[in-house]
């Protein structure tokens, strides 16, 4: 760990909102600096309650949690607020939305809002949405909302990250719910049907409910509740911050459980990652990698085998400066 990362850490504990906002752009990039981040504030974490909201464009996601942040403040919690757009190239809180909520929300430091978007690289974004809410968390945000926008895997990734999962939709189509596609029904932990002032909320929600009736998506013991909300009016918003506490409190280990299975998740992604870079660029020799790329396009070796003979070059040939690495447990096994 750097002691620019450990000076910057020292801001974020503090909660001295530039440090916050730098911290944030350092885990935002790819590499060591966003490693480093991490490692300094990382032992301060574990505090902060992640809500993910998620659901399709103009759904009314940030009106919902501008108001949830408005109830959340009059209650007393501070609020930490990440808006992730996968498809947007462009960051660091010039999007409108985010705009309009800083106005409502300005001189209050109990919240801090910042955008993320994808900045043209494919991967890495719920890497860094991710580590942008542990940065929350250390700064010592009670509540940690990341907000994002569509329903594709990216999202239902990000929305995986969170303690709380919180699908957003309206009333609207032939259909009677807007753009509930696979994947998303079984993240929902609380489903909200926004802009009930709309013709069909009624039969939107009892849409959502007959399918989850019907499957049996979440954690055995929560049946995700259908709310409606008029977001612009404020309306129904109390009910949405008591399903939140209800499924925060509930009985049972499934919060811990799903803590768990995030913290492997993560630990995973960044074992296959760094293998991955390891054997691109650390074990084999320059060239390598690509050899055996090109050889598997040329038909000349099958890809299992290509796989097989990498990952016998990098667990061989991995340099091993400590001989207690546990390289040697590898090879043992
Ligand atoms: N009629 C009505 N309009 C609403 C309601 N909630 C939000 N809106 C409007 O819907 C539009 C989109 O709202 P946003 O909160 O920006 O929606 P969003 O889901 O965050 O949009 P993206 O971030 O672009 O995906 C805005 O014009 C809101 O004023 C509601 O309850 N009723
Ligand atoms: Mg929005």
């Amino acid at each position: 760990m750097t002691a620019d990362a450990r000076e910057l850490a020292a801001g974020v504990f503090g909660g001295d909102r530039r440090a916050v906002a730098r911290a944030i752009s350092r885990v935002e990039a790819e590499g060591p600096a966003a490693a480093s981040m991490v490692r300094a504030i990382h032992a301060r974490t574990g505090r902060g309650y992640l809500v993910g909201v998620t659901g399709a464009p103009g759904v009314g996601k940030s009106t919902l949690v501008d108001r949830l942040t408005a109830v959340l403040r009059a209650r007393g919690p501070t609020v930490g607020i990440l808006a992730v757009d996968p498809s947007s190239p462009f960051s660091g809180g010039a999007v409108l939305g985010d705009r309009v909520r800083m106005q409502a929300h300005a001189g209050d430091d109990g919240v801090f809002v910042r955008s993320m978007a994808s900045r043209g690289r494919l991967g890495g974004l719920s890497r860094a949405t991710a580590d942008a809410a542990l940065v929350l968390d250390a700064a010592g945000f009670d509540v940690i909302v990341i907000e994002t926008v569509g329903v594709g895997q990216a999202e239902i990734e990000i929305s995986r990250a969170a303690d709380v999962t919180l699908v957003v939709t309206m009333p609207g189509g032939g259909d009677g719910v807007q753009a509930l596609k696979a994947g998303v029904m079984e993240i929902a932990d609380v489903f909200v049907v926004n802009k009930a002032d709309h013709a069909g909320a009624d039969r939107a929600a009892a849409e959502i409910e007959a399918v989850l009736r019907l499957n049996e998506y979440g954690p055995a013991d929560w049946r995700p509740p259908v709310l409606r909300t008029r977001a612009t009016e404020g309306q129904g918003i109390e009910e949405v911050v008591e399903a939140v506490g209800r499924f925060r409190v509930r009985g049972g280990d499934g919060a811990e459980a799903r803590r768990r299975a995030r913290v492997r998740a993560r630990v995973r992604e960044l074992v296959s990652r760094r293998f991955l870079e390891h054997a691109e660029h650390g074990a084999l020799e320059p060239g390598e990698f690509d050899g055996f790329v090109d050889r598997v396009a040329d038909t000349v070796l099958d890809p299992y085998t290509a796989a097989e003979r990498i990952l016998e070059l990098v667990v061989r040939g991995a340099p091993s400066a400590d001989p207690r690495r546990p390289r040697a447990r590898l090879e043992a096994g």
